[in-house]
């Protein structure tokens, strides 16, 4: 069995989301996804809309997540593939390189980002209504 991991926040989740947690699957039989905890997302400086409870039950409730697991800081990425015996961490490639350190541990794949569509344009378009 190919298990393939990625992280984030999924907050108001939308199809950018969507189409790498698809692409995700496809890469693999058995999909883990990290999801940053309320107290990470303040590191990584951001607020999320929905908790990290919403955000997880969303997650658990789509058809190409197999698993959700909690990232609460930055270097648990190591210690995450060796215990879910990871064969391929993805990731979208605005993060392109910045996890290559992980190549020694698995596969490292960087896919390109849905083209204009992101959390913080949605919050800009609530917000103007
Ligand atoms: N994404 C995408 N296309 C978009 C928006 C997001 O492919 N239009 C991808 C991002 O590249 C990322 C994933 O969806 O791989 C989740 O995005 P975020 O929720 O914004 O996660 P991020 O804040 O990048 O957290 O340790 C890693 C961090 O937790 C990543």
């Amino acid at each position: 069995m190919k298990k393939v991991l990625t992280y984030g926040t999924f907050d108001l989740l939308h199809y950018g989301h969507l189409n790498i947690l698809k692409k995700c699957k496809q890469l693999g039989d058995y999909l883990v996804v990290a999801l940053s905890s309320d107290e990470f997302n303040e590191i990584k400086g951001k607020k999320s809309v929905m908790s990290f409870e919403e955000r997880k039950e969303i997650l658990e409730n789509i058809k190409y997540v197999d698993e959700v697991i909690r990232e609460d800081h930055w270097d648990q990425k190591i210690d995450d593939v060796k215990k879910h015996d990871i064969d391929i961490f993805v990731m979208g490639d605005d993060w392109k390189g910045k996890f290559d350190f992980l190549k020694d541990y698995c596969e490292v794949i960087y896919l390109p980002r849905t083209k204009s569509i992101s959390t913080t344009l949605l919050k800009q378009i609530i917000n103007k209504d």
